[in-house]
């Protein structure tokens, strides 16, 4: 893995992208704020868990998901002129919903919406124009809509147990199916998919809350034969990956000399919270990449375009701003 370990090493800086059937919600679900009540997370992306919508209900959402707006190449120039040398993109979050042209499963861009483009191809195609690396992030282990309880009866704690973790997984309104049975009819199909038809540099796995090491094995087995010099996260589960997160929004303490990524958001969401305008500035932005990079790791950091295919224009203008410091002082 030595030459994808290089390149990934050299790329530094990255721009993360939170975008999928999520980001028609902005936050919001019958007039409620993701604060408004529920469990779990409140980042915007979370929002079927949080209030508990069940799946009959949540995929007719994607009969409003037609972002006329977007534009790969405008995307993608917001990156190039941040400084940005590579772009990790939401192929598939939690919800289930695959944002590329999926066989697999029909609940995806190309399929259930008006829109029907494969936003990860032509996020792929300009990103390679413009020169940029190209990675996909791919909830493997959990999956709300097709995921069963994503592992919990199966791997989960053992009755009695207090499980913190269980307000991270669909146990409101599973599909009738066994984690097994998800990995192997879903999951690991769907990577398949992206690896046979998306030249990735790296795949972002999420979240191993539940995940036996087998399965774990099996993903980062999948990805290393079709491409050894694509890097795989941590996150993949049971001690397997090849990049480290410090966790959520975490800056860690000491450097490493150990391949690894700082990841945060530009506001406090992830995905599109329409009500999220508290920004961090262009100061605040470059103190995390400088204090992501000097301690020896990268620094991806997150956009969540909206339901048009916007990136939020606050977001875009900080982080061009951020750019120009680079370019200034010869970073770029
Ligand atoms: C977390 C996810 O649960 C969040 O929604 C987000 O994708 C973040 C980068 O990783 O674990």
């Amino acid at each position: 893995k030595q030459k994808g370990r290089d390149r990934f090493n050299k790329n530094k800086y990255g721009m993360f992208i939170h975008w999928g059937l999520y980001s028609t919600f902005g936050g919001v679900y019958k007039g409620e704020k993701m604060e408004d009540g529920g469990t779990g997370p409140r980042v915007a992306e979370w929002i079927m868990r949080r209030k508990e919508i069940p799946r009959a209900e949540y995929e007719k959402h994607a009969k409003n998901f037609n972002p006329q707006k977007f534009n790969a190449d405008e995307w993608v120039a917001i990156a190039k002129a941040a400084g940005m040398k590579y772009i990790v993109m939401g192929s598939k979050h939690h919800e289930g919903f695959a944002m590329f042209d999926s066989k697999v499963s029909d609940f995806n861009i190309v399929d259930a919406t008006p829109f029907g483009r494969d936003a990860i191809k032509e996020m792929e195609i300009a990103a390679k124009k413009a020169g940029l690396d190209f990675g996909v992030y791919y909830s493997n282990a959990l999956d709300w809509r097709s995921g069963g309880d994503s592992g919990l009866k199966d791997y989960g704690p053992a009755p009695g147990i207090k499980a913190r973790r269980a307000l991270f997984v669909n146990n409101f309104d599973p599909s009738p199916v066994s984690y097994d049975d998800y990995i192997k009819n879903k999951s690991l199909p769907q990577v398949k998919e992206l690896l046979a038809n998306y030249d990735l540099s790296q795949i972002w796995f999420d979240t191993p809350i539940y995940i036996p090491p087998k399965h774990s094995m099996e993903f980062y087995q999948t990805v290393y034969e079709a491409n050894p010099e694509i890097l795989v996260n941590a996150r993949i589960g049971n001690g397997f990956g090849d990049i480290g997160t410090p966790g959520d929004n975490v800056i860690p303490d000491k450097a490493s000399s150990n391949t690894w990524e700082g990841i945060a958001t530009t506001n406090h969401s992830w995905g599109f919270k329409s009500y999220d305008t508290d920004w961090k500035s262009p100061k605040e932005t470059l103190y995390w990449l400088i204090a992501n990079v000097s301690k020896g790791g990268n620094f991806l950091l997150n956009v969540g375009p909206d339901s048009d295919g916007v990136i939020p224009k606050e977001s875009a203008d900080i982080l061009k701003q951020v750019g120009q410091w680079l370019t200034v002082n010869g970073e770029a």
